[in-house]
């Protein structure tokens, strides 16, 4: 018998739909009938995988959850991977992570054959089979349950380990506080190798009995056609999202563009985090649907950390107080302790949803911590009661369409390139994608570079996100006394320019 919390959650789902999918549905019993299938076929004659880290390379509908909750009762630390990451990105996962084993979609597996050759790990087949009777291992909830891979001031992406328990505190807090019911629906466009789609999406809909609708991608006509037709109760989406929905909006006729908007009007919630929501998209949202999008504030180390109000005013501009079970404090080096009211500290959290630490780096863990707290990085005051976040202490994390980017990852990558010599990568502010990323680079003598080659170049290195939208040639790079790159006199050479 497993302790798993979200397993033991879906027992009392049973017959209830879990994914309604394009051709049949799937309910919370089917789930766990085809996940503790493959948890057999994992364990083979082991009694317990200890731990194993096991990749995902699978589609987000059915089959994910299927794998993910097949390695968690096979007693592994699921990793999902990016289904859009490079074969280097892809290779340093696996090789950090010490992966040998991906249960993997077959399209999926063949286009990336040679990085997961290159680290010979062997291939699990997700797809349902007969079941066989297997007694699955017990997995205490304090045992380490998943790693996703983050970036952040460092040029390699780490590995973020969260165990059941934290899991599911971060969902039940969510849960509470959004008021999530089994008559939920909620669309999936979202990336499932990041806690936004994976947790906040698909983890609080499978724990409430509710269902999610997997799309595949996030494209604005389908969205809009299903919202005016009620399929969904609940919308959660990047900044960036509700940008191309208010375009899209926009472009329909008059009639169509009513249907729509009554249909986003009637959704219980809409949520909008991963990055700020500018106080005009909010308005904007508000004006052509009615809805005042919910917005809040996480991190992969820490799940969600504050929200806006379900019930009360949503303040734009302002993600609101700690979640149910989260302690949150602001802190400042200068004044050694709490900011007096109205200035800026960095924000800190404690409690049940904080992660354990990197996978493998204790050194990196220890320093994100002081006396207990977890440190963000992430500035903000607090307003009237409610929390307004003012930027991130470190120039070089950019966040660009609810994707966080290390810009030291992307200036290693752009350094092989033959005709630069020098580089520096900024985020820029952007209207549709929040920030952009931004490089500047000296050129080898005689070189020459144009913006769409460097791209081209860069897709075989970098996820397609991470790619520069703007280029700058320079002759040299602005640096301190010291020799280092200023980052703000280069974000000011693109805003001269
Ligand atoms: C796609 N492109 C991007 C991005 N996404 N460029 C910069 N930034 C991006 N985020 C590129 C594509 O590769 C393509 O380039 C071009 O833009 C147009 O692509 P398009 O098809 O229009 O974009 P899309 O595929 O529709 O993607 C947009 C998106 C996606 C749906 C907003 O970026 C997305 O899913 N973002 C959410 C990521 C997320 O879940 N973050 C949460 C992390 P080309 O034409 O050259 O190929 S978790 C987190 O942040 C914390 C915990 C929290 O608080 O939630
Ligand atoms: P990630 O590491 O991908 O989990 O991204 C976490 C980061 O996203 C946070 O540290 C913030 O910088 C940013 N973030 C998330 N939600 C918001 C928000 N509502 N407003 C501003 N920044 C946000």
């Amino acid at each position: 018998m497993t302790d798993l919390p979200i397993v033991a959650r879906a027992l009392t789902h049973g017959d209830a739909v879990a994914v309604r999918g394009p051709t049949r549905d799937h309910t919370h019993a089917d789930l766990l009938a085809r996940s503790a299938v493959l948890a057999a076929r994992l364990c083979g004659s082991r009694p317990d995988l200890d731990g194993e880290r096991v990749g995902i390379l699978v589609h987000p509908d059915a089959g994910f959850v299927a794998a993910l909750w097949g390695v968690w009762r096979a007693g592994g630390i699921a990793v999902p991977l990016s289904l859009h990451a490079t074969a280097d990105e892809l290779g340093h996962v696996l090789a950090d992570a010490g992966i040998t084993r991906v249960v993997a979609d077959a399209d999926l597996a063949a286009s990336r054959a040679e990085p997961l050759a290159a680290c010979g790990a062997a291939l699990v087949d997700p797809r349902p089979a007969a079941a066989h009777p297997t007694a699955l291992p017990a997995v205490a909830r304090d045992r380490p349950a998943l790693m996703l891979y983050t970036s952040g001031t460092t040029a390699r992406p780490k590995g973020v380990v969260t165990t059941h328990r934290c899991i599911a505190a971060q969902i039940e807090s969510l849960v509470a506080a959004w008021r999530w019911t089994a008559a939920d629906r909620i669309p999936l466009f979202l990336p499932l190798h990041h806690i936004h789609g994976l947790i906040n999406v698909v983890s609080c809909a499978l724990w409430a009995g509710a269902s999610f609708t997997p799309l595949n991608r996030f494209d604005p006509a389908p969205v809009i056609e299903a919202v005016a037709a009620d399929r969904f109760t609940l919308f959660m989406a990047v900044p960036t999202i509700y940008v191309r929905l208010l375009e899209a909006l926009d472009a329909l006729d008059p009639e169509a563009r009513l249907r729509a908007a009554e249909g986003f009007g009637r959704l219980r919630l809409v949520v909008s985090g991963s990055a700020a929501l500018p106080a005009g998209v909010f308005a904007r949202f508000a004006a052509a649907t009615g809805q005042w999008i919910l917005e809040r504030y996480g991190m992969t180390e820490i799940g969600m950390a504050l929200s806006n109000p379900y019930d009360g005013q949503r303040r734009p501009g302002h993600v609101g107080l700690p979640l149910p079970g989260v302690e949150v404090r602001l802190w400042s080096e200068a004044h050694g302790g709490s900011p007096p009211p109205g200035e800026p500290g960095e924000i800190q959290v404690r409690g049940a949803t904080v992660f354990s630490g990197y996978w493998s780096q204790p050194e990196a863990t220890a320093a994100s911590f002081v006396d207990g707290w977890f440190r963000t990085g992430d500035v903000a005051v607090i307003e009237e009661g409610s929390y307004r976040i003012l930027g991130r202490s470190s120039v070089d994390i950019i966040k660009s369409g609810g994707y966080k980017l290390s810009a030291l990852e992307i200036e290693a990558a752009l350094l092989d390139h033959p005709a630069i010599a020098e580089c520096a990568v900024v985020g820029l502010p952007d209207d549709t994608w929040g920030e952009m990323v931004a490089a500047a680079v000296v050129l080898r003598p005689g070189a020459t570079l144009t913006l769409d080659a460097l791209r081209g170049w860069g897709r075989d290195r970098l996820s397609p996100y991470k790619l520069p939208r703007r280029l700058m040639a320079v002759a040299t790079l602005p640096r301190n006394a010291m020799g280092k790159v200023t980052k703000p006199a280069v974000r000011a050479l693109f805003a001269a320019a």
